[in-house]
């Protein structure tokens, strides 16, 4: 049903997982100040209330939770490297051996599963010295210094990992400067959003010369870019909604356009007025920028009703933009649409612009669960919910394969609960696994297969066939 070799798994970030925000010579991070992730103000220094500090403590059990997925087939886990595990403040000149020894260890027990290893680079959590002394991304400083940590791993885990991401969900820099970039106190101005353009500038041209340092260390290393997508729809046919949902796109696709076509759109301009003419933007940065990526990989949760008219708006969770209400689409329990169907419009949508393959990196319906007896004692989930939402997505997903796009594989969002991103909460769960902590901290951190682990067993080992007449 999926093509031979589709790369079926999931994925987790270092910080929304790992814990041991201080072991191993780990230095702090900018999640380490974010207790309440994007919805309150960073904290001075780390606080009790932020779960993230000890996550899931996948520092400690990740042999335990690589034997589940492995359970469950997984061809392919996506993580992150926390960059202050390598380079605590960032500024070092050589790198810290005992995190390094971390991800090796990390590597070799997925390679000991048959688990083929996505890392991402920079997840949300640059060093916090760096964001602190450097203003994160908003300096050109930065390139320097996240090269020397790119380098530093490419080299190491040559051989170990082949498929890279460079910035993960690398437009949301436009909206969470501080959680994205490392950038302290950006509002909505004109001239903040020319910093937070350079700041992508920056942050673009890094990862190109990423990718090129990736091709020549070793050639069979495959790079991506990793955008938050989401497809827009006007709320209305008015000309006026339909301008609005070009200009969303013309933002989003502004990030695609330099990592894929390693140039700069006609459009950018307009989202920043002069933009080109005043940007810090050198000859140099132009020729690096034309190492573009192998494949794009997209996070993708929801669609975005947009409408011209500011009252129909309203915050919608993480996305990108605002959305209106979309009277055809359910919600999550945060208030995220929920849309199968989008889906396969955006896969579409990225394939008709670029031609290059794609990756479903994130995909999931964060939820509350409840943890009840199931056979044998031994606790479980019924989340019918998430298996219904997964079901509804993959199968939209082969519909876009059906259409003729290329698809690599797909990686479901939090496939063990963790730490959430924007609110930083426990209950928000998207897992397969359940894992026993709670909003306030309590619980034992035990692991339990819910009942979509083994519906998604089921997926794997049939490649998705089983789609069709799946029975739970
Ligand atoms: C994406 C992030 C992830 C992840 C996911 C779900 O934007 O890349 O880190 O957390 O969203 O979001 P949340 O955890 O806020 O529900």
């Amino acid at each position: 049903m999926f093509p031979k070799g589709f790369l079926w798994g999931g994925a987790v970030a270092a910080n929304q997982c790992e814990g041991a925000y201080n072991e191993g010579g780990k230095g702090l991070s900018v999640q380490d100040v974010l207790p309440h992730g994007l919805v309150a103000p960073r904290s001075d220094g780390p606080t009790d209330d932020n779960l993230k500090l000890c996550g899931i403590d996948f520092y400690h059990r990740f042999p335990e939770d690589l034997a589940l997925f492995a359970e469950m087939g997984f061809r392919v886990f996506r993580t992150s490297i926390a960059w202050s595990r390598i380079f605590p403040t960032g500024f070092e000149e050589e790198p810290n051996e005992e995190g390094l020894l971390f991800y090796d260890k990390l590597f070799d027990e997925c390679k000991k599963h048959g688990i083929e290893p996505l890392v991402t680079l920079s997840h949300y959590e640059m060093p916090l010295m760096l964001a602190e002394k450097n203003n994160g991304w908003a300096s050109r400083d930065t390139i320097r210094f996240f090269l020397r940590y790119a380098e530093t791993v490419l080299k190491r885990y040559s051989g170990k990992v082949k498929y890279w991401l460079t910035f993960n969900e690398i437009n949301t820099v436009l909206f969470a400067g501080f959680m994205n970039a490392g950038i302290s106190s950006c509002g909505n101005t004109d001239k903040d959003r020319f910093v937070l353009l350079q700041a992508a500038h920056y942050m673009q041209t890094a990862s190109a010369e990423t990718v090129r340092l990736a091709h020549s260390i070793d050639p069979e290393n495959k790079v991506g870019c990793m955008v938050a997508e989401a497809p827009y729809y006007p709320l209305t046919p008015s000309p006026a909604d339909v301008l609005a949902v070009m200009k969303a796109e013309q933002e989003t696709d502004l990030f695609t356009e330099v990592s894929v076509r390693g140039r700069y759109p006609y459009y950018v301009n307009q989202l920043c007025s002069g933009f080109l003419q005043n940007a810090d933007i050198t000859h140099d940065d132009l020729e690096t920028l034309k190492n573009t990526v192998d494949f794009i990989s997209l996070s993708y949760y929801m669609s975005t009703c947009l409408s011209s008219d500011e009252q129909k708006q309203r915050a919608a969770g993480m996305g990108p933009n605002n959305s209106a209400k979309n009277p055809f689409l359910a919600e999550s329990a945060w208030g995220w649409p929920i849309d199968a169907g989008g889906l396969r419009i955006i896969l579409n949508r990225l394939y008709l612009l670029y031609g290059k393959p794609l990756f479903v990196v994130e995909n999931g319906l964060g939820a509350r669960d409840s943890l009840q007896i199931g056979k044998e004692g031994i606790p479980t989930v019924d989340d019918d919910y998430r298996i219904q939402y997964l079901r509804d997505h993959i199968l939209e997903m082969h519909k876009a394969i059906e259409d003729g796009v290329e698809i690599m594989g797909y990686t479901a969002w939090g496939c063990i609960d963790l730490v959430s991103a924007s609110t930083a909460q426990m209950s928000k769960r998207y897992g397969f696994i359940y894992v026993d902590r709670n909003d306030d901290g309590s619980g034992s951190m035990a692991r339990y297969r819910k009942k979509s682990f083994y519906w998604y067993r089921n997926v794997i080992k049939s490649n998705g066939a089983c789609l069709l007449d799946c029975s739970d």
